[in-house]
């Protein structure tokens, strides 16, 4: 033990936050013990007790008045730091002399915090009951809505939002997510009557309008991050009708206009040539509080296309074998007219591609 450092017993601040209201199971963090050697190196162990195997981002702050404000925040960490999953042991070393140099410290308190992977960037999530319900339309103009068939879906989170352009941005921060391609000229852009590849104007990259021009791998990339996955596209049509109502839109029957979705409703973007920030149109809301599940910018889902129910799932899984001929999009954007808004209307581009009408939403199962 260093001269320098001064231990008190049962000096340990355990908290495993966990976000009120939300349902993060019987994750924790306990058995917390830090112990310094001789060359000044701070070992601090403790347990994450974690059976679903949830994600946390783990930090470490250091109190030197017992407890009451944790001014310190150590940074030449190494081990079960950051991105840490798995139940068990866990080893955090720290260097504090890097940090520190002379550090002395006679009533510290260390706070091991972790906190669930999908609290990242403030997605908010909305609990959808499970149940079963009819899939599809006969009435649709489109044969691929056919045939209707009955789908039984489980319980699920979706997030309350389509991901914002602040949200993806986090992501990419954080190095889990490439940059969006809004600047590589790669995306697909309309450009008043046509979609060409290039740069997306600044209209569309507001904090809190929807991220677009991105791919299928970049979204699924974003859902991994926020300890999620890309809803199945039966999950999404069952939360679009409200949990399986037989309805055509989130709200009924009563066709789409610009009191309820983002659409092209004798003006693309209802007059603005692009997306609006998520939320803005809350008549259009589901039942239990999704927003813009019609319209703004498309949704993609796990599930390859298929030009036919024949043969799917009715499960709820998504419908992965065999591959179809691009990935499934849903819920209309922006740019096109009320019948792409319906609930059971499907599309579908290549996965590698990215729009800008295209954007995300993630699902998780707990
Ligand atoms: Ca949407």
């Amino acid at each position: 033990m260093s001269a320098r450092w001064v231990r008190l017993a049962g000096g340990f601040l355990l908290a495993a936050a966990l976000g009120p209201g939300r349902a993060h199971g019987a994750a924790s963090i306990g058995s917390a013990r830090f112990e310094q050697d001789a060359s000044g190196l701070v070992r601090i162990s403790y347990r994450l007790d974690n059976p679903e195997n949830r994600q946390f981002d783990v930090s470490l702050s250091l109190s030197r008045d017992g407890g009451r404000i944790f001014a310190l925040l150590p940074r030449a960490l190494a081990g079960d730091i950051g991105t840490v999953a798995g139940s068990g042991p866990k080893l955090i070393t720290w260097d504090v002399d890097k940090d520190y140099p002379g550090l002395s410290c006679r009533d510290c308190v260390f706070a091991v915090e972790g906190t669930p992977a999908e609290e990242r960037a403030g997605i908010e999530w909305v609990f959808i009951p499970g149940g079963s319900f009819l899939m599809g339309s006969e009435a649709g103009e489109a044969d691929d809505e056919k045939p209707v068939h009955r789908v039984t879906v489980k319980g699920l989170y979706m997030a309350k939002t389509e991901v914002t352009n602040k949200q993806y941005r986090a992501c990419v921060s954080a190095g889990a997510c490439s940059p969006a391609h809004v600047a590589d000229g790669t995306c697909y852009v309309y450009s008043g009557s046509a979609w060409k590849q290039g740069d997306l104007p600044a209209s569309f990259q507001g904090d809190g309008q929807p991220v677009v021009c991105v791919d299928w791998s970049q979204a699924k990339a974003f859902s991994a991050w926020v300890g999620a996955r890309l809803p199945t596209e039966a999950e999404w049509e069952y939360a679009a009708r409200s949990a399986g109502k037989d309805w055509a839109y989130p709200w009924g029957d009563e066709q789409a206009s610009c009191s309820r979705a983002v659409m092209d409703d004798g003006g693309v973007g209802c007059g603005r040539d692009s997306t609006w920030p998520v939320c803005s149109k809350p008549a259009g809301n589901t039942e239990q509080g999704l927003c813009d599940m019609a319209g703004n910018v498309w949704e993609v889902t796990q599930d390859w296309y298929h030009g036919s129910y024949d043969g799917a799932p009715v499960d709820g899984s998504a419908w992965e074998s065999p591959r179809g001929s691009g990935r499934v999009f849903r819920g209309g954007s922006w740019s096109l007219p009320a019948g792409n808004a319906r609930t059971a209307f499907r599309y579908y581009r290549d996965a590698g591609r990215s729009y800008d009408l295209l954007g995300l939403r993630p699902a998780r199962s707990r």
